[in-house]
């Protein structure tokens, strides 16, 4: 059975760092890879860390997901509120699912309030920065036991 967690970023998430830090933080999307491969081994996992701005290959990659990867970490960023792609491939998906959103999206804008990933994810962290991404590697440890 693989160890590999596969951790997808949406769109705009390759400009962490420098794009709204009020909102997102100061952390780079390469930090968020380091901390998380860190804390990966620490749990005697690996992570398979990707981002894209295209709906299409978060799909194509949730699909390969499918008897490969242990579970899923998943910052869909805009495709959260917008697409039924993303949460129908995860629904074909049977290992964990955790979401992730860096800012608190009920604290946001009522277009951020609904998920569409939320009905399919096991777990969901949100507004804790991009540490909830460690948070949410260890939920994901935690189910697989
Ligand atoms: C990231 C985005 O890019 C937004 O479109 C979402 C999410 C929130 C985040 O908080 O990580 O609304």
């Amino acid at each position: 059975m693989s160890r590999t967690i596969l951790i997808l970023n949406g769109p705009n998430l390759n400009l962490l760092g420098t794009r709204e830090p009020e909102i997102y933080g100061a952390a780079t999307l390469d930090d968020v890879e380091a901390e998380c491969t860190a804390l990966a081994g620490d749990l005697g996992l690996a992570v398979d860390f990707r981002q894209t701005n295209h709906e299409g290959d978060l799909v194509t990659w949730i699909q390969k997901a499918r008897g490969t990867a242990a579970g899923i970490v998943i910052n869909p960023a805009a495709y959260t509120h917008t697409s039924v792609a993303i949460l129908d491939a995860l629904s074909t998906y049977e290992g964990p699912v955790v979401e992730v959103h860096i800012s608190n999206i009920h604290r946001r804008e009522a277009f951020r309030h609904h998920s569409f990933v939320s009905s399919r994810a096991d777990g969901v962290i949100a507004g804790c920065g991009t540490h909830g991404y460690l948070l949410a590697l260890r939920q994901v440890a935690h189910l697989l036991g």
